[in-house]
């Protein structure tokens, strides 16, 4: 692997690949050390190649073995071989077979990337360019080949084996210790598709039938010992195909469907076509050790790996400028996948909230780049929330604008004219202007312009006309390579509510600007007059967040309070209790700024004790609305010159206020609520998310037994959920207990990783002076280990990202200690590295001293001379 390469990969650049390959056999003999692998690939020439032009096959690593062309050996000025390419001078003009033999090392790829070994099983990651670490391919999305595989192990090391698609045949190799199977996939893929898994595993069964009555064999292959902690993951596979036949009329196409626990992982998991392998956190769930949102997250991550086969696999990306285009879209599937399952409206607040506290603070630095970026030099540092979750909110801005009904037609337009091929964000939106008889050019702009767009809104009401007219404007500032910007086309859906609290029906003027009760904001300013407005309205704007945009729009305190207890759409509920907060929180955060400690509005106090035990409410939606904006997002909101100190302060003032306010009734609520013996449903879920910010609020209230009743409920929990709450409002309060319900934990789930990765992260979490010290201690704890990703994600990345004020410390330490983890896994896994050096994607916007301390972290990174390309990229980017 290059260490300096400099090279942009460009959208411009894109060229049709000049050699195709139908059919790949790969003879997988795999060993520890040495694993030998034959591919045989069936090539020939793109239509229009000129004879003669050379064939470059990528590599990353490799070394050649042997070489045949149509089974001769070529001659030696034939063909060229290096670590990084397999160059033919001059192929064949007609169809030909290359044989290639190469030799790997499973054991000591600490990158997590080709094949490696993750607790003894052999298992692989090539999405995006990890195929290149296992043989010579043309390893471009747009090259669909169809596998046949061939594993072979030893028995007792590896007694299954698992390629994809169907199984052929399989066993033993007279006379050795050794056995194979054969892997056949009828499916045209891409070589980021491919996978293969051997090990000891042990594995749960279950079968699911389709619509069109295929009997599909499902597994789940785990560490022998966890087969218990697979049910949920099994229940959800089964519900989300069954969900994609009814919501979008796609069913699945293989015999069989394997999912793979694995404990060393990158990323969540990967949609390999048939043969899912999964970070383990994201299959394995018990009430012991899993809590309701890592259910949610099993739920949605198995979900989203399975919609992946018709969204991303079936269909797949032609370049990987349009990873957006299979993430997007399938982030938006499981989202809604999500909302069936459980509660629309908490999942569109949480979803939202990630978005705001993910997304936007990448947007706002020197990291953003647009949903479909043109240029890149390293794609591993591309699957971003950018891509992702603003990918998937552009998607859910498409069905706004066009309507379920033409939302589905353009769907299936799109299933039916593409499947089979590797397309474009042009050819999918496409079928939707198609669809639904659209002009989608200026939409498009989603896709191209970076950062988020700020609507300013004005409103004027005129009692003798009965009209409201709006006065909505919008602006984007300049991100990374886009110094200026194009009017976008926002949908921005409204609600007018009248005094009595009922929505008014719309009579808007411009009729053809206005779709139902979304506004289609298309200029940099309009006007919308609506009519048989009598008397004012309370103004309820981007009703369910309709469009990725921040809003600056001035409604009175009373309105804001008016529209948490009326508004018809419950995100807009929340959302005025968000705002309120924000502002309060900005207003204490100013005067702290000053040295200065303002006393805290009661009014906002009360009316969240108003919603805290309003029981006609759900406890989930009770939790979002009393759930105070973050820090991070807090920091965000304010934008420059920023004081995580004071922020700290002034969240902290605010809690304990909301906390001393209601002190009794968090502490009845926290012994009332959920008490019913542990479900992962969603009822019971939100009852235990309201009992654990009872717990958190008790925490920072006055009453004298809180810290009694808090390390009661740690000790008698009997779920991870309730067990994680109770400990968290403990430690980070610094109560009486703290430390007796940590050794508790410690002991009781010593024997259990992910179990102890909540450990880790509540500590690494705590806002106190301390923590950074203990963090660096916890590295040398049993159960930390320095290769495993989510060990290192829970700590450390958990300080980096959880951790706003501590991570920021004054002193530069926070910052000194990220650059050294940094420093100390780059050349082991580059792209662990490069996640955990983007926690310093916002450094500018802090105050002049801390930006500093920052800037000469990064500098001194980018200055090393060995640092790999993945974190290169990011150190540079936050520099430039
Ligand atoms: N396609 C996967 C994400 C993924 C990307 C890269 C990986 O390699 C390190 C692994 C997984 C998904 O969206 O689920
Ligand atoms: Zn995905």
């Amino acid at each position: 692997m290059s260490t300096t390469d400099q090279t942009v990969v460009r959208l411009d650049d894109y060229r049709p690949p000049a050699y195709l390959i139908d059919r790949v056999d790969l003879d997988v003999r795999l060993h520890p050390s040495a694993t030998r692998v034959t591919a045989v690939l069936a090539i020939r020439p793109a239509e229009g190649t000129p004879a003669g032009t050379p064939l470059v096959l990528d590599g990353d690593g490799l070394r050649l073995e042997h070489l045949l062309l149509d089974g001769r050996s070529p001659e030696p000025e034939a063909y060229a071989a290096s670590p990084v390419a397999l160059t033919l001078h001059r192929p064949p003009a007609q169809p030909f077979r290359l044989e290639i033999e190469t030799v790997i090392n499973p054991e000591a790829n600490s990158a997590l990337m080709g094949l490696y070994r993750s607790s003894g099983t052999y298992c692989t990651q090539c999405e995006a360019e990890g195929f290149r670490r296992i043989t010579y391919f043309l390893d471009r999305p747009d090259v669909l080949a169809v596998y046949t595989t061939r594993i072979e192990a030893d028995r007792t090391e590896a007694p299954v084996l698992l390629g994809n698609g169907n199984p052929v045949e399989a066993g033993p190799i007279a006379g050795t210790e050794r056995h194979y199977a054969i892997w056949h996939d009828p499916h045209p893929k891409p070589a980021y598709l491919f996978a293969l898994v051997a090990g000891r595993l042990a594995s749960v069964h279950d079968t699911f039938t389709t619509r069109s009555g295929r009997l599909v064999r499902l597994a789940i292959h785990v560490e022998p010992g966890k087969e218990d902690m697979c049910g949920w993951a099994m229940d959800s596979l089964k519900r989300s195909m069954a969900w994609d036949e009814h919501v979008f009329g796609l069913e699945y196409d293989l015999d069989v469907f394997n999912i793979v626990a694995v404990s060393d992982f990158n990323m969540g998991a990967m949609e390999n076509k048939g043969l899912n392998i999964f970070n383990d956190k994201y299959v394995l769930a018990d009430p012991e050790t899993a809590t309701d949102q890592d259910y949610g997250h099993v739920e949605a991550v198995i979900a989203h790996e399975y919609f992946h086969n018709w969204t991303g696999n079936r269909i797949t990306c032609r370049d990987w400028f349009q990873l957006c285009l299979k993430e997007g879209l399938t982030v938006f599937r499981d989202q809604e996948f999500s909302s069936d399952m459980r509660s629309r409206p908490v999942k569109r607040i949480a979803d939202v909230r990630m978005l705001k506290s993910h997304q936007f603070p990448e947007d706002a630095g020197p990291l953003a780049h647009p949903v479909r970026p043109r240029a890149y030099r390293e794609i591993n540092n591309f699957y971003t929330a950018t891509v992702y979750e603003k990918g998937a909110e552009v998607v859910r801005m498409l069905k706004t604008l066009l309507g379920a009904e033409d939302f589905a037609a353009g769907m299936a337009l799109y299933i039916r004219r593409h499947d089979g091929d590797a397309a474009t964000i042009e050819q999918f939106l496409a079928c939707f202007a198609e669809a639904g008889g659209r002009d989608l050019e200026q939409f498009a702009l989603w896709y191209e312009q970076a950062g988020t767009p700020r609507l300013e809104v004005t409103s004027a009401h005129d009692p003798d006309t009965a009209t409201l007219s709006l006065t909505l404007t919008q602006s984007l500032g300049p991100t990374p390579g886009q110094a200026s910007k194009l009017p976008m086309l926002i949908p921005v859906r409204l609600g007018l509510i009248g005094p009595e609290g009922a929505d008014i029906g719309l009579r808007p003027r411009e009729r053809d600007r206005v779709q139902g009760d979304v506004l289609l904001l298309s200029e940099r300013s309009q006007t919308f007059t609506f009519d048989g407005v009598t008397e004012r309205p309370v103004v309820s704007l981007l009703r369910g967040f309709s469009a990725p945009v921040t809003v600056n729009a001035t409604p009175s305190p009373a309105d804001l309070l008016f529209l948490l207890q009326h508004d018809s759409d419950p995100f807009n509920r929340w959302q005025a209790a968000q705002d309120l907060a924000t502002r309060e929180l900005m207003r204490l955060y100013a005067a702290r700024r000053k040295g200065d400690v303002l006393a805290v509005d009661a009014a906002l106090v009360s009316a969240l004790g108003d919603v805290l035990t309003d029981e006609d409410l759900d406890p989930a939606f009770r939790a979002q609305v009393l759930h105070l904006p973050g820090e991070a997002d807090l920091a965000r909101d304010i934008g420059r010159d920023v004081d995580p100190d004071a922020i700290l302060s002034a969240r902290t003032q605010l809690r304990h206020a909301i906390g001393r306010a209601h002190g009794q009734t968090f502490a009845s609520l926290a012994d009332r609520l959920g008490r019913r013996p542990f479900a992962p449903d969603a009822a019971d879920a939100g009852e235990r998310t309201l009992k654990g910010l009872c717990l958190a609020y008790l925490a920072v209230s006055d009453q004298d037994t809180r810290a009694d009743i808090i390390a009661r409920h740690a000790r008698e929990a009997d779920n991870m959920t309730d067990r994680i709450a109770a400990l968290s409002a403990l430690v980070h309060e610094d109560l009486a207990g703290a430390d007796t319900a940590l050794a508790a934990f410690e002991r009781r789930h010593a024997g259990h990783p992910l179990a102890m990765d909540k450990w880790f992260t509540v500590q690494a979490t705590s806002p106190h002076a301390g923590t950074l010290t203990i963090v660096d201690a916890l590295t040398r704890h049993p159960a930390f280990d320095w290769t495993n990703p989510n060990r290192v994600r829970a700590l450390v990345g958990a300080f980096t990202t959880g951790n706003q004020s501590q991570f920021t410390r004054p002193d530069g330490a926070g910052f000194v200690y990220l650059g050294d983890v940094v420093e100390r896994l780059d050349q082991r896994n580059p792209q662990l590295a490069a996640r955990l050096v983007s926690a310093f994607r916002s450094w500018q916007a802090l105050e002049p001293k801390r930006a500093a301390l920052a800037e000469g972290v990064l500098s001194k990174l980018a200055g090393r001379a060995t640092l790999s390309k993945d974190t290169r990229d990011i150190v540079e980017r936050c520099l430039a």
